[in-house]
């Protein structure tokens, strides 16, 4: 599993469930987890177990994890996770490709060689489906269509990914489906949206549990980027016309969600089973909007550094997790203040020189972004915002 975005759910689903953590991360990741596993056994008296294993390249240690530990599922977020990284050049387009894809398809060969049934948990993305104004509600996952001579069909959504991040988990979709077919492996994808908020309520039990908080423009998704720039007095990074709509979900939804996917895992035959993991669609602009009037700062429209859609719109199902108990958490003021609090919390370690964006999609967005300045962005004053915080 992946740390950015691990900590949260992994924290949630101990609660209920014996787990081992696997990722493909460095060193300083695995002294960190090592005391956040420490925390979550003093607030919970509950054990994780921790085993650092490059699953892209540790190929026998991921098999023998497996038959050491028969588990039930395996929740895979062993990937790189972020789209700009993995378009800021040849070297992350290629870490990005050989990282994710060798992982996933290294998981279906080590449950396989293992002989143990375990369901996979893949966090896959909205992405997968693409940007543009389809004209309708997207499905989860798969769609009806009249194939040449009318034959009726139902198949695997079109892929239409936006980045190479993106294209790993179109690529991850195709694999799954060859896997459930060819080796009865149960999979579950989880087509997640744009991820925001920090704490969760397990990781709010112990200030060690609290999870990253990404600000930069590698790394940080836009909600949080706006929160933070907003609580410190840096006009929002709107890029383009901020008509692009997107899905988006609280980090405590996303625990929830995996917990469901776990809970409900498919039956040995049964194809691929996809959840539309979003709570809710905005658009830019209008997240912006939200912020800006909380805090006062400004908008401030900049040239797009990314080969998108100026404007879409989007309307997306998530019924199936509705119907499985999902309360989808909306954006929130009051939640919003939680995200404002750890920014102030930790503004020693913000360097405003990571603010603006770093990774140009190509050559011409490089261009048209050729005058912002990395060294332009000061941060302003702290501003309150509507609750006081
Ligand atoms: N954006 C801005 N200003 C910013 C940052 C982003 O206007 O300062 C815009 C982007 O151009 C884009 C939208 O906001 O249109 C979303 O950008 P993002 O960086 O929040 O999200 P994205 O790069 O699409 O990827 C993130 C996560 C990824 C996850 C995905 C869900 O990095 O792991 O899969 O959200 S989704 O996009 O729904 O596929």
């Amino acid at each position: 599993m992946m740390h950015s975005k691990m900590t949260a759910f992994m924290r949630k689903l101990v609660e209920k469930y014996n787990i081992v953590v696997l990722h493909s991360q460095t060193n300083s990741f695995h002294s960190l987890c090592q005391v956040r596993v420490q925390a979550w056994k003093e607030v919970s008296g509950k054990e994780i177990t921790f085993k650092n294993i490059d699953i892209a390249k540790e190929y026998d240690l991921l098999v023998q994890l497996i038959k050491d530990e028969q588990p039930d599922s395996i929740v895979h977020f062993a990937e790189q996770r972020a789209a700009p990284y993995s378009m800021k050049n040849s070297k992350t387009k290629r870490y990005t490709i050989d990282n994710n894809v060798s992982g996933s398809n290294n998981l279906c060969c080590a449950i396989i060689d293992a002989e143990v049934d375990a369901h996979i948990v893949h966090l896959g993305t909205m992405g997968v489906y693409g940007y543009g104004t389809s004209g309708g509600e997207i499905p989860e996952g798969y769609i009806d269509v009249t194939l040449p001579g009318g034959r009726e069909a139902n198949i695997l959504h079109p892929a239409h990914p936006g980045s190479i991040y993106h294209a790993t988990k179109c690529l991850d979709a195709i694999m799954w489906q060859f896997y459930q077919k060819n080796d009865d492996l149960r999979i579950t994808d989880l087509h997640q949206g744009i991820v925001w908020g920090t704490n969760t309520p397990q990781t709010i039990k112990d200030e060690r549990l609290v999870n990253r908080f990404d600000y930069d423009g590698d790394y940080g998704t836009v909600l949080n980027r706006f929160l933070m720039q907003g609580a410190m007095g840096v006009p929002l990074t709107v890029y383009g016309t901020g008509g692009q709509t997107r899905g988006f979900i609280h980090v405590t939804d996303t625990a929830k969600c995996i917990e469901i996917a776990v809970d409900n895992p498919p039956k040995k035959g049964d194809r691929v089973e996809i959840f539309n993991q979003i709570a809710e669609t905005r658009r830019v602009r209008d997240v912006a909007a939200l912020v800006a009037d909380q805090t006062g700062v400004e908008v401030n429209n900049i040239p797009n550094p990314r080969q998108e859609a100026a404007e879409n719109e989007l309307d997306v199902s998530n019924k199936k997790f509705c119907n499985l108990g999902l309360e989808p958490t909306t954006l929130d003021a009051g939640l919003f203040d939680e995200v404002t609090q750890i920014v102030k919390k930790y503004k020693d370690r913000c360097d405003p020189t990571k603010i603006l964006p770093a990774s140009f999609w190509n050559k011409k967005r490089a261009q048209e972004c050729a005058d912002l300045d990395p060294n332009s962005v000061k941060l302003g004053e702290e501003k309150e915002t509507v609750n006081g915080v």
